[in-house]
């Protein structure tokens, strides 16, 4: 049988199972467990001699584990530096917050080519595996791997936007990496934009040529194509009914003296969108004062990326706004801006979801956003809340039925704040049953399966041109 190796930065903590993870463990988990597979990735760990150390493996749910450590200034050049003070901000549009250096440039190639150097250590001669790596920290791996002599089929999957070529052409080197992205045999995006601006970008760097979806470099076709990742509708649904019965639930509930809840559970990052959203909720209490009784807007956000400096600075942004909104608008018994960094388990957050009557989720731009769907998928279809969505997040190219604003405009979102909160009930089934249908259409499963079936064959494609 096929063996599928996965390859991504980090790996899921072994002691959590794939169900308490995000939606990218529980899809890659299925497509694993089907095929015998290993996943691979950094263990989290900062060690002095990280080439000393062989790859630790353990099992977990039926899939092999293998991780590896990182040294600090590994870590510092190749995460913090290249992959999210250079790829993440220009990738997400913001090339104002690029800072590159040749330092962390080269730092990227070297923790790239180590990751493929882990891989190519597992596969033996006559082992018929296929490789899937994952997102932007990874981009190289496949390059790298092609020069040790790997053969086996390599497929990539990018999960944040494509930004066009005029804001591409600002990577430095930007032709080698399409270079090296030439390497895979099948490439991923979750949006027909984002595919459209990477075959914009493969033609307009010369590197190599386009042929509808089919990239011809070199005698070598790799095919592209779109998977938008979706998320487990069942498993979220069932934590959203067991979360709503939870005590923390019953306490919210009380906690909210009949007003409606609006919801936002994002990482705390710039490409999310939080601190117009906490504008956008200061402009709607100022529009409509008592009108809605105690409303109450809880985000959640858990700090992430805390070693990169414009994350520090967001967050102290974000305090001074919201001791701003509290201070002009709370009572002695009401706070209208619950703002916390506590991260919290999923049927909890589920419970949430399904309490709130808007689930305001409005990035300034966002690959696909996997909290939308979960919104969505938690709701009770009898009553459902209303999905505010941000335009220019990918999964708005697919969530017929969200309203959708654009997240630089306050007032507007302050407007669909109110519109949503005074929605019909006979409105909000209507548009809940179309968000429905198209996230239990594509769920992750059959994510994980599209994208394992499309590498597949576009590998055998290029054995039978061999
Ligand atoms: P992220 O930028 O992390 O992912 P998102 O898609 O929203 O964004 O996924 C976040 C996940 O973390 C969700 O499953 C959410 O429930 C969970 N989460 C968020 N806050 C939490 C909290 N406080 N406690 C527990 N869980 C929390 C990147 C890209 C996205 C893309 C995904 C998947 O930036 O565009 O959708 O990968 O491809």
């Amino acid at each position: 049988m096929k063996q599928l190796i996965v390859v991504s930065n980090r790996v899921p903590s072994p002691d959590k199972d794939s169900g308490s993870q995000g939606g990218l463990a529980v899809g890659v988990m299925n497509a694993l467990s089907r095929t015998q597979g290993l996943w691979m990735g950094w263990n989290g760990q900062l060690v002095e001699d990280a080439e000393q150390h062989a790859p630790q493996s353990y099992e977990n749910e039926g899939v092999q584990f293998a991780t590896f450590p990182l040294t600090e200034q590994e870590h510092e050049l190749f995460y913090v530096g290249y992959s999210n003070e250079v790829l993440w901000p220009l990738f997400h549009y913001r090339s104002d917050m690029v800072e590159y250096s040749r330092e962390k440039d080269a730092g990227y190639q070297h923790v790239n080519e180590r990751f493929a150097r882990q891989v190519a250590g597992q596969i033996t001669k006559d082992s018929d595996a296929s490789i899937w790596v994952h997102d932007y920290q990874l981009l190289s791996t496949g390059h790298y791997l092609r020069l040790m002599d790997v053969e086996c089929p390599i497929g990539f999957f990018l999960h944040i936007p494509v930004p066009p070529w005029e804001v591409f052409r600002i990577l430095p080197h930007h032709a080698r990496m399409i270079e090296h992205l030439c390497a895979y045999d099948t490439i991923g995006f979750q949006t027909a934009t984002d595919l459209r601006h990477f075959l914009e970008n493969v033609e307009r760097s010369g590197v190599a040529t386009v042929e509808g979806n089919t990239v011809i470099y070199d005698r070598r076709r790799i095919n592209t194509g779109v998977f938008p990742i979706s998320i487990d509708v069942d498993t979220a649904r069932e934590m959203a009914e067991k979360g709503e019965q939870s005590s923390r639930s019953h306490r919210l509930k009380e906690s909210l003296q009949g007003g409606p809840l609006i919801i936002g559970v994002d990482r705390l990052d710039y490409s999310k969108g939080l601190y117009k959203r906490f504008q956008a909720f200061e402009q709607l209490l100022e529009n409509t004062h008592t009108r809605y009784g105690n409303v109450t807007y809880l985000q959640i956000a858990p700090l992430s990326r805390t070693g990169v400096e414009r994350y520090a600075s967001l967050r102290r942004e974000l305090e001074r706004i919201a001791g701003h909104v509290n201070g002009r608008f709370s009572t002695y018994d009401w706070m209208p801006l619950r703002y916390l960094n506590t991260g919290y388990d999923r049927e909890t957050l589920m419970g949430f979801m399904r309490q709130s009557r808007v689930g305001l989720v409005t990035p300034l731009r966002d690959g696909m956003n996997l909290v939308a769907k979960e919104y969505v998928a938690a709701q009770d279809p009898e009553d459902p809340g209303v999905l505010l969505l941000s335009n220019l997040a990918g999964a708005a190219e697919e969530l017929d039925g969200a309203m959708l604003c654009n997240p630089f405009d306050v007032e507007e979102m302050a407007d669909m704040l109110d519109a949503a909160l005074s929605m019909s009930l006979e409105e909000r089934k209507e548009r809940w049953q179309r968000l429905h249908k198209v996230i239990s259409t594509y769920d992750i499963h059959r994510w994980g399966e599209s994208f394992v079936t499309a590498l597949d064959q576009s590998a055998a494609a290029r054995h039978a041109d061999e």
